[in-house]
């Protein structure tokens, strides 16, 4: 290979696998260049509509495998390697996995740009290059232990430098408004905090169709001032701070304000860029709205709607009244969650202080927001929903005052929007609001993910399904073929003996691949409700441990989830989880019947290799929490059967493939509400009245599971003392019911495949290609390739 010769000026066997991944890696850079040059080319030359989604998060995994795939190369290298005597696999595992993002969220956007490009959408991602991805978790004595992720150390091959296309970013000082001879206004600025916003491009690959379209993610430097100013270490490092983390602790306002200065930081850098391209082109900003799209995904990039008018205004002198029609025409928001804790807020004086022209800029959203609106709604609902309030920026108020859609992403979820969360602002703003259900990556969930089952639907239904996912339900043909049934719990079996291979290495864990593969792959969280999980667990133990001599299905439950740093109470239920699996593992009487293993460090990689093993899906979050999820789709294409309550997109999942194929239960979400509006809820009452669970509590303080001294009495203290807040104890009955009918089900394999099969055949439904055609044809107005 002339590639690792002129790289490292060695000989292929001397050189590590991640040598030979980097040597690849500028190999499919080689091909990929001229479309990525081509592509924007054509993007310039046809004047298309840019689509540019702005995230705080980006989770698009490994790129190797899946670029090659795109390309059109992945079997041609393949072969090639074979023949060099070297292993495809083990230098595609060899790149490092960029951790830029926590769950869903970062997932959903590398899915959807994904999608763009081979949709052959123009569409840019705009987020963050941090320095170190989100934790390496390890786990110590059964705790959590966070590591740094060192992602760049040996640099990225993926990226490119475009230092020529930096700008300045503009912190602190003082502003005023200088009139001039013309008679606008200027901002002039004093004493500003200014750093450089250096670009790094990414391509990302089309499938099968000469596109490659750009992620662009923004590191932070010193400013060009300092090759003649003096910048102290801490200074230096306080701007260094700005690009180091994802979610740097906001527990104190030094984070807080850390957070923001992150956010407007590749806000303003991402409008900057924009805009400057689209001056390339364009004379005068008239144009703006039929030229590009800006989404927002979630509140995090909210600052792009005053960022943009500062810049309409300050340095393009648009009127007020143009610039926000502009503003709106281009602006559109994704809403992720329900929960308080997300909406973001920032104290104004903070907001104020840090970026003194933005927050002049919201304050006169603010005013004429509640001059317009305040005759119509009346005092109370524009004092409830405009954007400065209770002496703080509420960024998804903002969000949606100044774009021009606002979407849910599940219908429950859109819903729960419209009645509940921004229910005051969809009085004011009804047509804004629109329902555009989440999809998932169908290439790398299934086609790279899952190669054997890729390769039997090409057998049976064709191809065509990897472009036109509705093809899936094509499958259903096949449902009462015994020997398509036969292949599909083959597949299964031999993906559950690359996971165990994975958990013995790992974990020195003995899993039985004909055992059910019980996995909860997502955040550890209160409302993911990880804990009512565990009390199935210790269900099972005690019924083991009851009648040892009784058949039983036996169950393997895996668990992949980090806990955010600060979050005390999910690092007990981690805590509490691994101590159970030490129990249970480890007890002769219990064998090789039940086991638990809680595979470490959770992430894009390593849900490509639990997802295509799993039978059981669980989706258990509290009815009206989860907003959509991902995992409950991925895992339905790979064939999994999902023990689901009836939350985000749980319920059209069960529409789509068939009640009779999924195990539903539990609390409604109208249930959950109407406990919330009779304030009604009575944990210990379920405690009381139903043995089995209160036997299950109380090994959490009883010394049955040893070392959760603290932990067990938290967890137990949570549940009784402190009622309960996600009412696990409401659905413990049902949901353990639903998990006994599982074991009884699975031991009739022909009938258990007709079901995963069902749910194969109904995932084409929830592809990102499709998603992404809708957010094109209803959100961001651009044409695409058809797909069905
Ligand atoms: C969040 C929601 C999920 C949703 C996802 C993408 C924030 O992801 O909670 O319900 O599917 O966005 O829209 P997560 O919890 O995985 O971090």
């Amino acid at each position: 290979m002339a590639e690792i010769k002129t790289l490292y000026a060695t000989t292929l066997s001397d050189t590590s696998a991640y040598g030979q991944f980097v040597a690849l890696g500028h190999l499919a850079r080689r091909y990929d260049g001229s479309h990525w040059t081509k592509t924007s080319k054509k993007y310039r030359e046809q004047d298309q509509k840019q689509v540019y989604y702005f995230s705080i998060e980006f989770l698009p995994g490994r790129l190797l495998k899946s670029n090659l795939l795109n390309l059109g190369l992945l079997d041609t290298v393949r072969a090639g390697l074979k023949e060099l005597g070297l292993d495809f696999e083990t230098i595609s595992a060899a790149e490092p996995d960029p951790g830029l993002g926590n769950g869903g969220l970062g997932r959903l956007a590398a899915c959807y740009m994904d999608s763009m490009a081979s949709l052959g959408i123009a569409g840019n991602g705009n987020g963050i290059r941090y320095r170190y991805g989100l934790f390496k978790q390890v786990f110590m004595d059964g705790y959590q232990v966070e590591l740094p992720d060192d992602w760049l150390r040996n640099g990225n091959v993926w990226e490119i430098r475009r230092e020529n296309k930096s700008c300045l970013v503009r912190f602190g000082g003082n502003v005023w408004m200088q009139p001039q001879p013309d008679g606008t206004l200027k901002a002039m600025y004093e004493n500003t905090d200014d750093v450089l916003a250096v670009p790094y491009d990414t391509g990302l690959v089309g499938y099968h169709n000469d596109v490659t379209n750009t992620l662009r993610l923004w590191s932070v430097e010193l400013p060009p001032s300092a090759d003649t100013t003096y910048y102290s270490q801490a200074q230096r490092d306080r701007i260094d701070d700005i690009t180091k983390v994802l979610y740097p602790d906001d527990s104190n306002s030094e984070g807080q304000a850390l957070r923001l200065r992150q956010e407007y930081f590749f806000s303003s850098a991402g409008v900057q860029s924009i805009i400057r391209h689209y001056g390339l082109r364009h004379q005068g900003m008239k144009e703006l709205g039929k030229k590009i799209a800006i989404h927002i995904n979630d509140t995090h990039p909210t600052l792009v709607i005053p960022e943009l008018m500062r810049i309409l205004m300050d340095e393009h002198h648009c009127t007020w009244d143009v610039a926000w029609e502009l503003t709106k025409s281009v602006m559109s928001y994704t809403n992720h969650t329900i929960l308080q804790e997300a909406l973001e807020t920032w104290p104004i004086d903070m907001f104020k202080g840090l970026l003194p022209r933005i927050y002049q800029i919201v304050a006169e959203i603010d005013r004429r927001y509640r001059l317009a609106k305040t005759p119509v709604y009346g005092e109370a609902l524009v004092n409830r929903t405009a954007p400065l309030g209770d002496g703080q920026v509420r960024m998804a108020y903002l969000a949606v005052i100044g774009s021009h859609s606002v979407n849910g992403v599940a219908p429950l979820h859109t819903e729960l929007l419209k009645d509940d969360v921004l229910r005051d602002l969809y009085q004011v703003y009804p047509e804004r609001f629109n329902n555009k259900t989440n999809g998932i990556a169908t290439r790398r969930w299934v086609q790279l993910a899952n190669e054997p089952l890729a390769n039997l639907l090409d057998a049976k239904i064709g191809q065509s399904w990897r472009q036109q996912p509705s093809q899936l339900k094509t499958l259903l043909a096949y449902q009462d073929d015994p020997k398509f049934l036969a292949q599909l719990t083959q597949i299964k079996t031999q993906n559950k003996q690359a996971l165990a291979a994975y958990v013995k290495k790992t974990l020195d864990i003995d899993l039985r691949t004909d055992a059910i593969f019980d996995v909860q792959i997502k955040r550890l969280h209160a409302y993911k409700r990880q804990l009512l999980h565990v009390l199935e667990i210790i269900r099972e133990y005690l019924a083991i441990k009851d009648h040892p001599q009784a058949q039983v299905t036996p169950r393997v439950h895996i668990f992949g989830a980090k806990a955010a740093p600060s979050y005390h109470y999910a690092k007990s239920i981690i805590k509490l989880i691994n101590a159970l699996a030490d129990l249970i593992n480890h007890d002769p009487e219990v064998g090789d019947q039940l086991k638990v293993a809680f595979i470490p460090n959770y992430g894009v990689s390593l849900g490509e290799l639990i997802i295509p093993a799993a039978d059981i899906s669980e989706q258990i979050s509290t009815a009206s929490k989860e907003a959509s999820g991902t995992s409950n789709m991925k895992l339905m294409a790979n064939g999994a059967l999902s023990l689901a309550t009836l939350d985000g997109a749980n319920i059209d999942i069960i529409q789509a493939a068939g009640n009779e194929n999924e195990y539903a239960f539990g609390l409604t979400a109208k249930a959950v509400y109407g406990y919330y509006e009779r304030g009604d809820y009575h944990a210990v009452d379920f405690y009381n009245s139903n043995p089995e669970l209160k036997r299950v509590l109380d090994t959490l303080i009883d010394g049955t599971i040893p070392g959760i001294t603290t932990e067990g009495r938290e967890i137990y203290d949570s549940l009784l003392r402190y009622n309960d807040e996600f009412f696990v104890l409401a659905d413990y009955e049902s949901y353990t019911q639903q998990q006994q009918a599982i074991g009884a089900d699975f031991n009739d394999q022909t009938t258990w495949q007709q079901k995963a099969l069902a749910n194969i055949a109904a995932s084409g439904v929830f592809s990102a290609d499709l998603a992404v055609a809708r957010y094109s044809d209803d959100i961001w107005q651009v044409p695409h390739a058809q797909v069905n």
